[in-house]
C-alpha cells in the first residue's frame, strides 16, 4: 500500500452518491446493510471508491464511538487493525470485519495515509452516530423460594418477615425494576417492603438494607426496586400491619422484572409465582410498655401525670402505677387508667421522696404482669427544696431503704408479734400447771392413806 500523500475523497461526497448512510458501512453476511448486531453475529464490511483509486489496499480500524479529532490515535478494539484489498476501482468487497463482537457502539476509521492517527476526512463514518451498535445477549433472571423462606406462624406481630425469595441473574448484571404481589388479604397492612438478606438467614435483620417498599398496598401491589442483581442473592418480603390487622396473610409473587446492563433489553424472571405460607396475625395486645411522669422531678405532695404508651392492639386494657413490683401480691396502686388507641394518662399525688415506680399491665391476659413489655420502672424525682429525704433514689435497692414500710416487712412484725404472744400464753399456761401440781400430789397421798 502507498504511504505518503494521498488525496482522499471526501466523506461527504461519497456518502451523498451512495445509498448507505455511512462508507465503509458494515453488513451481514450476504452484504445488506444492517448496523444493529448482536454479540453472536458476523459483522461484514463493505466500501466504495475509499481512500482514493491508487492504493490497493487500505487498514481499517474499529474503535468506540466518540467525537473524532484530526490527530487522534487509532487504537482497533480487536487489538489490531485490518488490511483489506480493495478493488481496482478501491471499493472495499464484502469482507469479514468482526467474528465475534463485543457490545457497544463504534466507529469505523480508515487511516488512508497509515499513520496510525486520525486525519481530518478520513473519518469515513457519520460523525454523530456510530456506524455500528453490537448489543449484548439479554441475560437470564430466575427466581424461588429461598432455603430459608418463613414457615407459618401465628401471633400479635406488628410486622412480619413473610418470604424469603432467591434471585439469580445469568449472562449479566439485571438492574431489578419491580416485584408484582398478590395479597391474600390486604387490611390492615401498612407497608410492605423488600430487604436484601444479606446472610440469608430469610429475616429482616438490623443493617440489611431496603430496596423497595410500597405504603398502604393494594391487593396486587407492584413494589419498585432499585438494586443491580449480579449473580445470586437473597430478599426477604415483610409485611407491616397495623392495630386493626388480624387474621391469615399471605402473599404471591406473580411477577419480578429487571432491565440488562448490557443489553438494555427488559428482563422477566422465570419461574413465577412463588408462594408464601400463611401468617396469622392476632389481634392481641403488641408492643412494650413505656411510662412517662410530668411534671418529673415534681414538688413533693404535688399532682404527677403518669402517661403509658408504647403498646398498640391494647384499648380496653387497665395499666397502673404502683409503689411495689408488679408481680407482688401486696399491691399499692398510685393510678390506673383505661388504655386507648396510643395509651392512657392517669394522676396522683408524688410522694415527699423520690421513687421508682412500677408501671404494669397484663398485655396477654395471663393474669400476671410477668411477660415481655408488661412492666416498666420509672423514677419520680422530687425537688430538693421541698423533698424530705433529698437525694433521688439511684435503684431499686435504694428504694426499698427509703420507701414507707412495705407488706413484706409488715408482715414479719406481725409474724414476730404472734410468736411472742404464743410464747406469753404457753409460759402464763405452764406457770398454772406448775402452781397446781403440788396441790394435786398432796391429794393423792392423802386419799392413797385412807385406801
Ligand atoms: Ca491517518
Ligand atoms: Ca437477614
Ligand atoms: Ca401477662
Amino acid at each position: 500500500m502507498k504511504k505518503g500523500v494521498l488525496i482522499f475523497i471526501t466523506v461527504l461526497f461519497a456518502g451523498f452518491v451512495l445509498a448507505q448512510s455511512t462508507n465503509p458501512w458494515t453488513t451481514d453476511a450476504s452484504g445488506n446493510e444492517k448496523s444493529n448486531f448482536i454479540t453472536t453475529e458476523k459483522i461484514y464490511i463493505k466500501g466504495l471508491s475509499i481512500c482514493n483509486a491508487v492504493s490497493s489496499s487500505v487498514e481499517i480500524f474499529i474503535a468506540s464511538h466518540k467525537f473524532w479529532k484530526s490527530g487522534d490515535a487509532l487504537a482497533d478494539i480487536r487489538g489490531k487493525a485490518q488490511e483489506i484489498k480493495t478493488d481496482a476501482s478501491s471499493n472495499i468487497p464484502l469482507t469479514l470485519l468482526w467474528s465475534n463482537p463485543d457490545a457497544g457502539s463504534y466507529d469505523i476509521i480508515a487511516d488512508c495515509n497509515s499513520n496510525g492517527k486520525y486525519d481530518s476526512l478520513e473519518n469515513i463514518a457519520g460523525l454523530m452516530n456510530p456506524v455500528f451498535i453490537v448489543k449484548g445477549l439479554a441475560g437470564k433472571g430466575t427466581a424461588k423460594l429461598g432455603s430459608n423462606n418463613p414457615g407459618a406462624s401465628s401471633g400479635a406481630f406488628s410486622n412480619v418477615d413473610v418470604m424469603q425469595i432467591n434471585l439469580k441473574s445469568e449472562g449479566e448484571s439485571i438492574m431489578l425494576n419491580n416485584i408484582g404481589l398478590s395479597l391474600t388479604n390486604n387490611l390492615g397492612i401498612e407497608k410492605a417492603g423488600v430487604y436484601i438478606d444479606e446472610n440469608g438467614n430469610g429475616k429482616r435483620d438490623s443493617g440489611e438494607f431496603e430496596t423497595g417498599s410500597l405504603a398502604s398496598p393494594g391487593k396486587e401491589p407492584l413494589l419498585n426496586l432499585n438494586y443491580s442483581l449480579n449473580g445470586e442473592k437473597n430478599f426477604v418480603i415483610t409485611l407491616y400491619f397495623s392495630s386493626s390487622a388480624s387474621g391469615n396473610y399471605s402473599l404471591i409473587v406473580n411477577s419480578i422484572s429487571g432491565t440488562g446492563k448490557n443489553s438494555n433489553e427488559v428482563i422477566k424472571f422465570s419461574s413465577v409465582p412463588l408462594k408464601s405460607n400463611v401468617k396469622t396475625i392476632e389481634s392481641g395486645c403488641i408492643g412494650n410498655l413505656a411510662l412517662a411522669f410530668s411534671p418529673n422531678p415534681a414538688d413533693s405532695g404535688a399532682s404527677v401525670s403518669a402517661k403509658f404508651s408504647g403498646l398498640s392492639k391494647c384499648s380496653g386494657k387497665s395499666a397502673r402505677v404502683q409503689m411495689t413490683p408488679c408481680s407482688s401480691n401486696n399491691t399499692k396502686i398510685a393510678c390506673s387508667c383505661i388504655l386507648g388507641d396510643s395509651g392512657c394518662d392517669c394522676k396522683f399525688k408524688a410522694e415527699s421522696f423520690s421513687y421508682i415506680y412500677y408501671g404494669c399491665i397484663d398485655k396477654n391476659n395471663d393474669k400476671d404482669m410477668a411477660d415481655a413489655g408488661e412492666t416498666i420502672l420509672t423514677q419520680l424525682a422530687i425537688n430538693k427544696d421541698n423533698s424530705v429525704t433529698g437525694d433521688a433514689v439511684k435503684d431499686e435497692t435504694e428504694t426499698s431503704n427509703s420507701n414507707p414500710i412495705n407488706m413484706n416487712t409488715l408482715m414479719i412484725i406481725i409474724g414476730v408479734s404472734v410468736f411472742t404472744l404464743l410464747l406469753v400464753v404457753i409460759l402464763i399456761f405452764l406457770i398454772i400447771i406448775a402452781s397446781r401440781l403440788p396441790k394435786a400430789k398432796k391429794k393423792n397421798k392423802e386419799e392413797s392413806v385412807e385406801g
